[in-house]
């Protein structure tokens, strides 16, 4: 099965909450490593930009507001079929619709404060880390 790597993002509502480490947790009992990780408070311009593939959506400006309204948590997550397996333990975008167990069911408020985000396919996992984490040295491990 292929190494893969992926964007994670924890949101500002689980900032807030202070779960940022029970969240890694998850990440880590799945099998997948921190390869990189960094705290950032997002530029409405930065977060418009991440998330332009949205930008015609009707939610695209509560997302945009909500990711700016404090800081947010982002981080490399390295593993087996890592992309897949960081959605699996995310769980459905609306909490109301996400399996229990899952980090959206048990963190999340809402399907805008819906704690975290992870990129959904190879092509964008490449262009969302080089948005966090240009011209990184990820280490071996
Ligand atoms: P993400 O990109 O944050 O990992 O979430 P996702 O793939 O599960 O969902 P996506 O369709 O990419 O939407 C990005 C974020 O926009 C907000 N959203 N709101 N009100 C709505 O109908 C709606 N739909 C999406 C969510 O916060 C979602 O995470
Ligand atoms: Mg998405």
């Amino acid at each position: 099965m292929a190494i893969e790597r992926t964007l994670s993002i924890i949101k500002p509502d689980a900032v807030a909450k202070n779960v940022i480490g029970q969240i890694y947790a998850r990440f880590e009992a799945a099998g997948l490593k921190i390869a990189a990780a960094r705290m950032i408070h997002l530029s409405r311009a930065e977060a418009e930009q991440f998330y332009g593939v949205h930008k015609e959506r009707p939610f695209f400006k509560d997302l945009v507001d909500f990711m700016i309204s404090g800081p947010v948590m982002v981080q490399v997550l390295e593993g087996e079929n890592a992309i897949l397996k960081n959605r699996e333990l995310m769980g459905a975008t609306d909490p109301k619709k996400a399996a229990s167990g899952t980090i959206r069911a048990d963190f999340a408020d809402s399907i805008d404060a819906n704690a975290v985000h992870g990129s959904d396919a190879g092509e964008t996992a490449q262009v969302e880390i080089s948005f966090f984490f240009p011209g990184l040295n990820i280490y071996a491990r």
